[in-house]
């Protein structure tokens, strides 16, 4: 098959390629979802993996503060500057909106001077701590696609967590400790994320890089670091974004790790710019944050390249016949085959894993009642059932599985339409049976489920043949007959008869005097044996 894609097409993928190369970091350019194609047959749709483009997540989140009263203003307070005790004009009274400082204020556009802030109120009631819990909730998962970025107008807190939730806040783990002193404040050895490698990624680690010496001033910002760690897939300026994508096709966990729904920033000691805390004037002491930055995309699975915010809610604009915020379902009638999440391999255009209709084709998601699930390969273009139940497999169900047999009397979506062999174990060559129940036995057996034995054999754990009696078929040299197939010899003696003298070490050294006049009663046997073979 020819085919052709669309001029247009062409020229706008390369121009997002080139855009991509200078738009950096994006994850790729999996921004069409679908494009027509000519072939020879006519127009057709061409699928691939798509993804909404990143954006600044921070317009779309709801924020909870915990606890709730505790942004300054009520009652009207003044603070002094950490660096200058002396130094007490900053003023917060709620009431007013030039000196009233709002959660709001920490995701407005911040291109004005002054920079405007969400403050707490201060430190008053130390040695209690000080805890601030701020919530982000984006209730939809996102894709972090750089780092998260927290500026702190008051100095840097001492002792902080980022938290993460992946589940719209009923279970939360942590992303990262942050403190002056980590082993003091949290139990654990300082790093940065330079210590991590490829095989310590999801480690989550304490680090002091954000918090440490007088020199907030000048350095306000307290980071968790998405670029270096993705950098660690895609190299140090991110130039190999395929080796990126492929981790997080097959690791679930790294996807995961950089997927959440809420964020929770847990605010535990504030700057206090010294060991000693100024107990004489604690309203040197608060948290003030002018912004947070979140870069993420929706996380729509791969089927859609737009996400719309629409009734205070982020979600997917499905493609593919999915459906669901995260397009992780298929949409009804379009369960031919289990929903799948797109793919980003291969580059550059991924795989979409579209879902396609219950009927596909000339042929249906038919299983006569032993499933129902399909299951579409796409190599055959055909539609199968999965998981067939009631011993049947095949295509549609309609066969019985290996080791059953087809109930003549039962129609094809009978329950009991598959009959179990139940060939004998030891008078069978397999489990396995032909259409009316028969099983293949091995040499001596017979009966439908080789569970009895031909004239001329025994049972003895299978049908063996007659090997020994007290008359024609004696055992030689004391040995003892049993059950007629074989002689239990005495010691020194082997041989179907025991005929054979064993020398020293169970070496056979050929047969003894008494053997030697058993040899015609051996050749009896084979004879015998070649007789009822025969028969
Ligand atoms: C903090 O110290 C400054 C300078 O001594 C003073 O003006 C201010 O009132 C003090 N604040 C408190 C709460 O004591
Ligand atoms: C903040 O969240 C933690 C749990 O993560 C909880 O123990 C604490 O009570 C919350 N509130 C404050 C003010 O710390
Ligand atoms: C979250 O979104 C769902 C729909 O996906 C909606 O039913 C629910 O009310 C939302 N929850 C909040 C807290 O907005
Ligand atoms: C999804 O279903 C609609 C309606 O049948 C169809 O027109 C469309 O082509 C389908 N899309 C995909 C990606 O299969
Ligand atoms: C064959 O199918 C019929 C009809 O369902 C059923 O009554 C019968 O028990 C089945 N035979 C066996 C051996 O399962
Ligand atoms: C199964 O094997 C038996 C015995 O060999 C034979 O009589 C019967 O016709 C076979 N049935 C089928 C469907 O081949
Ligand atoms: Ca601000």
């Amino acid at each position: 098959m020819r085919v052709w894609l669309m001029v247009t097409l062409q020229a706008a993928w390369s121009c997002f390629s080139g855009l991509a190369m200078q738009h950096y970091p994006t994850w790729g350019h999996y921004d069409i979802c679908k494009s027509q194609l000519y072939t020879e047959d006519g127009l057709t749709w061409d699928y691939m993996a798509c993804q909404p483009e990143a954006a600044d997540m921070t317009q779309y989140l709801k924020v909870t503060l915990d606890p709730p009263d505790i942004t300054c203003g009520n009652p009207p307070e003044t603070y002094c500057a950490l660096e200058n005790p002396y130094m007490c004009n900053n003023e917060c009274d709620a009431t007013t909106e030039e000196l009233a400082h709002p959660p709001e204020l920490m995701f407005d556009f911040e291109g004005r001077n002054p920079t405007t802030f969400w403050q707490s109120s201060s430190w008053r009631k130390y040695p209690k701590p000080l805890a601030v819990n701020i919530t982000l909730s984006w209730n939809k998962t996102i894709e972090l696609t750089d780092d998260i970025v927290i500026t702190f107008e008051s100095g840097r807190p001492e002792q902080m967590v980022l938290e993460k939730s992946l589940d719209y806040g009923k279970t939360w783990q942590p992303y990262q400790f942050y403190a002056t002193d980590c082993l003091d404040a949290f139990t654990m050895d300082p790093k940065t994320v330079q210590d991590l490698s490829q095989f310590t990624l999801l480690d989550i680690i304490c680090t002091e890089e954000y918090s440490r010496g007088y020199v907030w001033k000048y350095d306000k910002t307290v980071r968790f670091e998405i670029k270096d760690r993705f950098a660690l897939f895609a190299g140090p300026r991110l130039h190999n974004m395929a080796s990126l994508y492929g981790q997080l096709d097959t690791t679930k966990n790294l996807r995961d790790f950089f997927t959440i729904t809420d964020l929770r920033i847990r605010l535990l000691r504030p700057a206090t710019g010294a060991t000693m805390v100024d107990e004489g004037n604690l309203s040197r002491y608060f948290y003030a944050i002018s912004d947070i930055k979140v870069h993420g995309r929706c996380k729509c699975n791969l089927h859609a390249n737009s996400c719309v915010f629409d009734k205070e809610k982020l979600s997917c604009e499905c493609e593919h016949n999915t459906t669901g915020p995260d397009c992780g379902r298929c949409k009804r009638n379009y369960q031919g085959r289990a929903w799948s999440a797109g793919s980003y391999l291969p580059i550059p255009k991924g795989t979409a894993n579209i879902c396609v209709p219950n009927n596909v084709g000339p042929v249906n998601c038919e299983c006569f009642g032993h499933s129902n699930r399909c299951s579409y390969i796409e190599l055959i273009n055909t539609v199968i059932c999965v998981s067939c139940k009631h011993n049947t497999r095949g295509q549609h169900c309609q066969l019985c599985k290996l080791g059953f047999y087809r109930n003549a009397s039962a129609e094809l979506d009978d329950e009991n339409v598959c009959i179990d062999c139940n060939c004998n174990p030891l008078g069978s060559e397999s489990d396995r049976c032909n259409g009316t129940g028969f099983c293949v036995c091995k040499g001596g057996a017979t009966g439908s489920k080789c569970g009895q034995c031909l004239p001329g054999f025994l049972w003895d754990n299978g049908c063996r043949s007659r090997v020994c009696d007290d008359e024609l078929l004696r055992c030689q040299n004391g040995g003892v007959c049993v059950n007629n197939v074989r002689c239990q010899c005495a010691p020194g003696f082997s041989g179907l008869l025991c005929e054979k003298v064993q020398c020293d070490g169970g070496v056979d050294c050929g047969s003894s005097d008494s053997a030697r006049t058993s040899v015609p009663s051996f050749i009896i046997i084979i004879l015998l044996l070649l007789l009822l073979r025969s028969s």
